[in-house]
């Protein structure tokens, strides 16, 4: 835990420090406090609210995205999904910084993120089933869905056309002297393409307030990560753009949220941008549950990932440190559980938008 992992960029950031001792003074303390309560935690580490959001979080992507992933395969929702299942962490562990006035670009693979910036149930339904009530009236559909009003500039059908618009985006804060941060999230597939050394490029030339998460699950589609590049690290290609390298344990929660929270910190300082690479894993295939049957890896493969699964991980932790209890965790996954009906029987009912309404919020507002 904890584990995040400076590699030898140009310049020095305190993540690898700082993670250390931090575990070595909660290990201390841990040895020395009554086992009833947490104090150790409390003193040092986040809040107990904060525990409990990154697990509400996670739990809400999870959900959300299983029932997205049956109503795919029930033929209710139009068009590919991916889903993020298994990769919670990146997004609810990035995104606990973030405010609405903080930009994020997605990916195909982008509905944890929006979940995790705040997206609620309703208008995420109904947008991936094409009705007039979701977030982009229905025009935008799982790779297209955005929402300005919670700083989610959208998710992108592109391999890699997030990350140029997320440079963009730090630009135009850095422009107005606010204090926002822009986060492009990429996989290591899209870490290839040029548009993503392009953005990377600038923002560190110009040291703007951007973080560049590579979620790395290891493959491009169906492409192994050894099989489209000669690297495992995809933070080695920071020190080519002059930026901090930062990996984490993409699984870990806590891990992902340390890390953020310096990158995050850092650009909002003035410092310039991070490439934070979480090391992670999608539990389903690459596009819907069934997938397309392709033997490209292990079911050994998936379990040993599984094993490491973030939610339940993170669900011992939060016993242990008596933050929840098994009760209160169900509770929590029986009001998610129900949130997503409500949400499905919303966008069922949803009206389709009216075909006069075709070229409207397309482009351009006055279809010029
Ligand atoms: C520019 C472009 N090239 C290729 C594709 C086809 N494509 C869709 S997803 C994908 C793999 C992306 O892999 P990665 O960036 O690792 O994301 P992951 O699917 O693993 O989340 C590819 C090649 C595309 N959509 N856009
Ligand atoms: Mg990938």
């Amino acid at each position: 835990m904890l584990a995040a992992k400076k590699k030898p960029a140009a310049k020095k950031t305190p993540a690898k420090k700082k993670a250390a001792p931090k575990a070595k003074k909660a290990a201390a303390k841990a040895k020395k406090a009554p086992a009833k309560k947490a104090p150790a935690r409390k003193a040092k580490g986040p809040s107990e609210k904060t525990l409990k959001e990154l697990h509400l979080k996670m739990v809400r992507i999870r959900r959300f995205e299983e029932s997205a992933g049956k109503m795919m395969e029930d033929g209710k929702i139009p068009g590919a999904l991916h889903l993020y299942v298994g990769q919670e962490a990146v997004a609810a562990g990035v995104m606990q910084h973030l405010s609405n006035q903080d930009w994020i670009t997605s990916t195909h693979r982008g509905h944890g993120h929006l979940v995790a910036k705040g997206g609620e149930f309703k208008p995420m339904f109904a947008e991936l089933f094409g009705r007039a009530t979701g977030y982009c009236k229905g025009k935008g559909g799982s790779m297209h869905i955005s929402s300005m009003d919670l700083g989610m500039l959208g998710a992108n059908g592109i391999v890699g056309g997030g990350p140029p618009i997320a440079m963009g985006a730090a630009f135009s804060n850095k422009f107005r002297r606010n204090k926002n941060v822009a986060v492009a999230f990429f996989g290591d597939g899209a870490s290839n393409e040029g548009s993503v050394h392009e953005a990377a490029n600038m923002a560190a030339l110009y040291k703007l307030p951007c973080i560049f998460v590579c979620e790395n699950n290891g493959y491009g589609e169906y492409t192994a990560q050894s099989r489209h590049q000669a690297i495992v690290d995809v933070a080695d290609r920071a020190a080519g753009y002059g930026m901090p390298g930062v990996i984490c344990d993409g699984m870990d929660v806590m891990a992902v949220y340390e890390a953020a929270g310096e990158a995050i910190e850092r650009a909002r300082k003035g410092g310039g941008p991070t490439l934070l690479e979480c090391k992670t894993y999608r539990y389903y295939d690459h596009v819907g549950v069934r997938g397309m049957g392709l033997n490209y890896r292990t079911d050994e493969e998936i379990e040993a990932w599984k094993k490491k699964d973030a939610i339940e991980g993170f669900e011992k932790r939060l016993k242990q440190l008596g933050v929840m209890t098994e009760k209160q965790i169900k509770t929590v996954h029986a009001a998610v559980e129900k949130d997503v009906d409500e949400a499905i029987e919303f966008a069922n009912e949803s009206p389709y938008p009216e075909a006069d309404t075709l070229l409207d919020n397309v482009y351009n507002e006055k279809g010029a």
